[in-house]
């Protein structure tokens, strides 16, 4: 038989690569194209620009109005009450919000906690939480995080506590990501709350802005305010239809679900997501995974594992599956090459994370395009 060259294609549009024609579909650079192995993803220079591909993992956008807000509670000099989502996490970190808020007092409520593996400690997390903020920008130290299941009727006496000394008189904005638990939070501060204004508790457009805020008078001059939620159009809780919604929602706490994989072998994550591990010099990689019960996972050895992928997908045999995604090129890919040497996870927003032991991995994660991954310390010891 004659000699056969393979043709390769770009991973996110799908044309066709060539070296000849910078002005036509598919053009990449000759020397990448001659010399990349042939399991290496490449993209078309087109494709590349438009920064499709693994530049940055994408935060959720911020409603201008919500910035003019910011800027009152910081020309108050508020407190911040920063409700976050232990499940989902990622999706509370949005630059923009963070510089405005980072020089005010605050409060975090890290909500969810009945959701944690049981292996997770109220230390530790409140640490993991801190620290997070602090790489974000904010100073936030152990004692400002408070742990709090706040769907199953809390005690929040303390919290309330806390945030009367903190204020100093001056508002509160509740803040966080939709769905993290603010709500919740106010219904519970209602239940203790007596109005010693001569104001009503009122839902009014916040002055200056299209946002709808919840206002509730805590003495003659100052309020509590009950924020809209930012945006987690990043998560893959804020996509897809409330089947898919159901099925990524845990409902109890998380189990450990522990993998060992070597070079080159893969973790299909229903029918979303895909972790790779493309370099392991120690060999093998235990992991413990952290997804809820509706999400299957399976292990995969194989030389062909994008054929493999390809087939699972069409066979709807991994759950949940989902239209966000039907073949690889509805997916982004990332790399994360693991320096540090604790343990470590590598989450994807609103599915879950995997937590392992740093030791020089290369670990790359396909996700469905436009949802946010992350590489941090572990969240849980
Ligand atoms: N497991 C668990 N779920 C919770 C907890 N608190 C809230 N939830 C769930 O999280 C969802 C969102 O809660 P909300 O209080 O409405 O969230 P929010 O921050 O006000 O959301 P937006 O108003 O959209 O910004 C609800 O479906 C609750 O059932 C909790 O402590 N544990
Ligand atoms: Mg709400």
């Amino acid at each position: 038989m004659s000699k056969v060259n393979v043709v390769r294609r770009c991973f996110s549009c799908g044309a066709i690569l060539q070296s000849g024609h910078p002005d036509q579909e598919g053009y990449i650079d000759k020397k990448i194209l001659a010399e990349a192995p042939l399991e290496d993803i490449l993209l078309c220079q087109s494709c590349y620009r438009d920064s499709k591909f693994n530049l940055t993992p994408v935060e959720a956008k911020v409603d201008p109005d919500f910035l003019t807000m910011l800027q009152d509670a910081q020309a108050s000099d508020a407190l911040i009450v920063y409700v976050v989502d232990l499940f989902s996490f990622e999706c509370s970190f949005i630059k923009e919000v963070s510089a405005l808020v980072s020089h005010l007092p605050m409060i975090v409520i890290a909500n969810k906690r009945d959701l944690m593996p049981a292996e997770a400690t109220d230390d530790g997390l409140k640490e993991y939480v801190a620290h997070r903020f602090r790489v974000a920008g904010v100073p936030l130290v152990h004692d400002d995080v408070f742990l709090m299941s706040l769907s199953s009727l809390s005690d929040t006496s303390t919290l309330a506590q806390a945030i009367e000394e903190k204020r100093r008189r001056h508002d509160v904005y509740i803040i966080g990501a939709s769905g993290a638990g603010k709500s919740f939070f106010l219904s519970a501060y209602l239940r203790s709350y007596s109005n010693n204004s001569l104001r009503s508790i009122i839902t009014a457009t916040y002055p200056g802005t299209q946002l709808r805020v919840m206002q509730i008078p805590l003495d003659s001059s100052s309020s509590i305010y009950d924020t809209p939620g930012t945006g987690i159009e990043n998560s893959l809780l804020g996509k897809g239809d409330a089947l898919l919604q159901k099925a990524l929602t845990p409902l109890e706490p998380l189990k450990a679900r522990k993998y060992v994989l070597e070079k080159s072998q893969a973790l299909f994550i229903g029918s979303l997501a895909r972790i790779d591990l493309l370099e392991c010099p120690a060999k093998r990689c235990e992991i413990s995974t952290y997804f809820a019960k509706g999400v299957s996972l399976k292990k995969v050895i194989s030389r062909h594992m994008d054929e493999e992928f390809k087939k699972s997908l069409e066979k709807k045999s991994l759950k949940p599956e989902s239209d966000l995604v039907s073949s690889l090129l509805d997916m982004d890919v990332f790399d994360f090459p693991v320096s540090e040497t604790n343990r470590r996870d590598i989450g994807i927003a609103g599915l879950g994370w995997i937590s392992f032991e740093g030791k020089e991995q290369t670990i790359r994660l396909y996700v469905p395009k436009g949802i946010g991954v992350y590489g941090s310390r572990t969240k849980v010891k």
